[in-house]
């Protein structure tokens, strides 16, 4: 299914003058307006292929009606998201939940919705009923050559599939681990990942990048083998310029920094890009800002304070996507929701007062710090939103307009009640 501008426009008009005065309101205060206006439109964020489906955990999964049934539909419900909010311009397919069996028809597909494809994911986490060799006891860390090597050539193949719809990196996230003290020897484990990311490494394109994304723990509940930011750094410093640190906001201890996380490695120049969501006590997949929006400004705040001291463009030069799991909301509403907030965190970073701010560090003038960041942090930016969504032809409030034109019921119609879409 597809939206048509024309529904969209009108719902627009039924919102305009009620968003026309928060605007002005909002926009009286904001110093370089046109400029905060241009970023906030140029700023995508990629959707998750596995993410649009219902998510379960463990226990269950409680399907909603109208999932996609293959990559095309999955693509089309991006189209949907990115007609509402002109913010998710590109989709990040895992592999082999979502094999593109035929690449050129589904790059036409996405052309034709406006999108492209951001970084494919290599799945090394679960066995596939082809797979001759079992991840029960790692991947890449496997103490057996063969496993490793098999784990490699899959990471290899999900390359030429990126290659194919022109994607320009490959994220790797293992869940290799242990379960239990005694099971694994740590430093062997990491050197084996070491030299299989080595070999895949070695066969990727000149423009190509790799992200290692860390995660402290689960499946494996003693240790993972790339638990932390510094083992996911160390691994991408040795490996070479075209490895870096992916961060997934849940995959860190209750209580993390992440914000200083991000500023280092962003100085570094080893911040490959993210994972958004939320949590409350773990690798959650929750919406993103539905628990803790303040941590997503104060990220945003050294994102954007980090990039422009390396004069980099906010837009392109990180890669930014969602990884959540909806287990009772609509899929699509939750990804409109989890875009918006990025959006909010990503104006209210634009609108802190950076000159100030830094004199009041210098100055030591902590109280006048804070407050200089949550005076940006308490502006309803919305208005800033809905404004560069309207200029790109989007719609004022994304999810009003879902709702109004009844897209999820148009879904089952299409689809049906008992679909399931593949992932997790
Ligand atoms: C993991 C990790 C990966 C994601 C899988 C589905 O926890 O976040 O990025 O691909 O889940
Ligand atoms: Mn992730
Ligand atoms: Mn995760």
């Amino acid at each position: 299914m597809q939206l048509e501008k024309y529904a969209i426009d009108e719902h627009n008009h039924q919102l305009l003058k009620n968003h026309q005065r928060n605007f002005e309101h909002v926009a009286a205060d904001v110093k370089e307006l046109d400029t905060v206006i241009s970023k906030l439109k140029a700023f995508n964020i990629a959707i998750p292929s596995w993410a649009l489906g219902t998510g379960g955990t463990r226990f269950g999964r409680f399907s909603g009606g109208g999932e996609p049934r293959s990559l095309e539909e999955k693509l089309e419900d991006v189209g949907v998201i990115h007609a509402l909010n002109r913010s998710s311009n590109s989709i990040s397919l895992h592999i082999p939940w979502d094999i593109p069996d035929n690449a050129q028809a589904i790059k036409a597909l996405a052309t034709q919705l406006g999108l492209h494809f951001d970084a494919v994911n290599s799945n090394t986490f679960q066995d596939q009923a082809s797979q001759k060799h079992s991840y029960k006891f790692g991947s890449l860390h496997h103490v057996d050559k063969e496993v490793r090597q098999q784990a490699i050539q899959h990471n290899i193949e999900v390359i030429k599939y990126g290659v194919e719809l022109g994607s320009k990196a490959l994220s790797v996230w293992l869940s290799d681990g242990s379960n239990f003290p005694g099971q694994l020897n740590f430093r062997g484990a990491f050197q084996n990942t070491l030299e299989s990311l080595q070999e895949i490494y070695g066969t990727l394109p000149n423009d190509w990048k790799v992200w290692v994304e860390y995660k402290p723990y689960e499946p494996n509940f003693y240790s993972t083998t790339i638990g932390d930011w510094g083992q996911s750094y160390l691994l991408a410093s040795k490996l070479g310029p075209k490895a870096s640190t992916l961060v997934d906001l849940g995959h860190h201890l209750n209580g993390t920094n992440i914000e200083q996380i991000v500023s280092i490695l962003l100085m570094e120049g080893k911040l490959a890009g993210f994972h958004f969501n939320d949590s409350k006590y773990g690798d959650d997949d929750l919406t993103v800002g539905s628990i803790n929006p303040y941590q997503l400004f104060l990220i945003f705040n050294e994102l954007v304070e980090g990039m422009d001291a390396r004069n980099m463009n906010h837009a392109t030069d990180i890669g930014w996507m969602i990884d959540a799991s909806h287990n009772v909301k609509d899929p699509i509403e939750d990804l409109l929701q989890s875009v918006q907030a990025i959006k909010i965190a990503y104006a209210q970073a634009l609108l802190v007062d950076k000159k100030a701010l830094q004199a009041a560090q210098l100055n030591n003038d902590v109280a006048l710090a804070q407050e200089i960041l949550q005076a940006a942090y308490r502006t309803d930016v919305r208005p800033l939103i809905a404004q560069a969504s309207l200029l790109m032809g989007g719609a004022l409030d994304p999810i009003k307009a879902y709702r109004k034109l009844n897209v999820r019921d148009s879904l089952i119609k299409e689809r049906g009640v008992n679909t399931v879409a593949t992932g997790l």
